[in-house]
């Protein structure tokens, strides 16, 4: 395998695509790749020091004129000055909107200069089932996926879709998002256990942008019904439009008491350590990283059937998937995943799916396509 040098392109926030794209460049340096990483601040998880990776701030200049500061534009600008002060041999931007209209400029004005810079796309599930496909934004989102020298899904789900939604000629490579079992296993973490649960109760846990698409009121109404049922606790981790929504709702439900809100947290596995049963209702989940996150860490997960959680979420083993906003079906596969006799097997079928998505098996199959993407448009040159 040749070293290459790439650029990535994400947003640094505690989001899926930019913990996957700041997940990918570590991993990418670790074996030898150098890793520019472009973004208008430190990624969140780019938390360790290699040799091999390299961070570039955007610089988004503002003026009394702008109502909107254009990002787009300077992020362009930005990926030009770097592809040609490090040589890079490629780009790979994560999230569609605005980063592959921002790379295809950027490829134009290269171009110009005779450096031509192969560029990937991945696609990670609202810049397509949301946000992408809205006629605000669906011909950009369609030009630049199709003018990208290589696109990835992050499940089959996502690549459907994006047929189905977009006029898309190109061909795209499913690759699954990973998880690295270095961080996440399960910790001893008792004393953190005992504060939270003083008498055994089970603990349910769910992390989210706490956004519309989450349905958090959903995970709110199951905990609610499944109290009632066995003694348990629920945390939230995260933060998003939708808390002061849920706050009010474990208000007026009278059980404050048993649910906390840690907001936005670095060491998450930690929390999943102690957890029992993970709960992602989604309306639209392409993948659901934060239940791999989960799953690696032995906690069995109550999903939605929606998008790509059936790829990995797998019924009846790992878990349990209902129909999107079906609460109680969540609640009668909660009880029955929590009951003591199923628990343990429940755990260990999710470490083992888990363990299918590990880092060492995902990062090739991104280095081989890489190689493919730059043979491929070499001999379109
Ligand atoms: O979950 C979110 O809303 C964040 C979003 C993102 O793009 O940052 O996550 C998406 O990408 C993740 C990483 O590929 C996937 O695991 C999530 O399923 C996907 N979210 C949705 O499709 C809603």
């Amino acid at each position: 395998m040749r070293i290459m040098k790439i650029g990535i392109v994400c947003y640094p926030t505690f989001g899926g695509s930019g913990v996957v794209a700041t997940e990918l460049g570590k991993a990418l340096a670790k074996v030898g790749h150098q890793v520019h990483f472009i973004t208008y601040a430190q990624p969140q998880r780019l938390d360790f020091f290699n040799e091999n990776l390299y961070y570039h701030e955007v610089n988004i200049p503002t003026y009394p004129l702008f109502q909107h500061p254009p990002y787009e534009s300077a992020l362009s600008s930005h990926m030009v000055q770097v592809v040609e002060s490090a040589k890079l041999d490629l780009l790979h931007v994560h999230y569609a909107i605005p980063h592959a209209s921002s790379a295809y400029l950027a490829k134009q004005i290269l171009a110009q200069q005779g450096i031509h810079i192969p560029v990937i796309t991945t696609l990670h599930g609202t810049d397509i089932t949301l946000v992408g496909k809205d006629p605000s934004y669906e011909p950009v989102v369609t030009f630049s996926i199709n003018q990208s020298d290589g696109v990835t899904a992050v499940s089959e789900s996502l690549k459907s879709d994006t047929y189905k939604h977009f006029n898309i000629t190109k061909d795209i490579e499913v690759i699954p998002n990973f998880i690295d079992l270095s961080r996440f296993n399960r910790q001893k973490k008792d004393h953190f256990k005992l504060a939270i649960c003083p008498n055994d109760e089970k603990l349910v846990v769910h992390t989210s942008n706490f956004r519309k698409v989450k349905r958090i009121e959903d995970v709110i109404m199951i905990f609610s019904k499944l109290r009632k049922l066995l003694p348990s606790k629920l945390l939230l981790v995260g933060d998003g439009p939708d808390r002061v929504l849920i706050e009010r709702m474990c208000k007026d439900l009278g059980m404050l008491a048993d649910v906390r809100f840690l907001g936005k947290l670095d060491a998450i596995e930690e929390v999943l350590s102690v957890a029992d049963l993970f709960l992602m209702p989604s309306e639209s989940e392409s993948f659901g990283l934060a239940a791999l996150e989960a799953m690696a860490c032995e906690v069995p997960c109550i999903t939605s059937n929606a998008g790509g959680l059936p790829e990995l979420n797998v019924q009846g083993v790992t878990g349990f998937l209902s129909d999107v906003g079906d609460v109680d079906d969540m609640v009668k596969n909660a009880a029955f995943v929590l009951q003591d006799d199923n628990l343990p097997t429940f755990k260990a079928n999710a470490l083992a799916r888990a363990k299918e998505f590990e880092l060492a098996k995902i990062l090739p199959h991104y280095e081989a396509y890489y190689e493919r993407v730059l043979e491929n448009s070499k001999a379109v040159i």
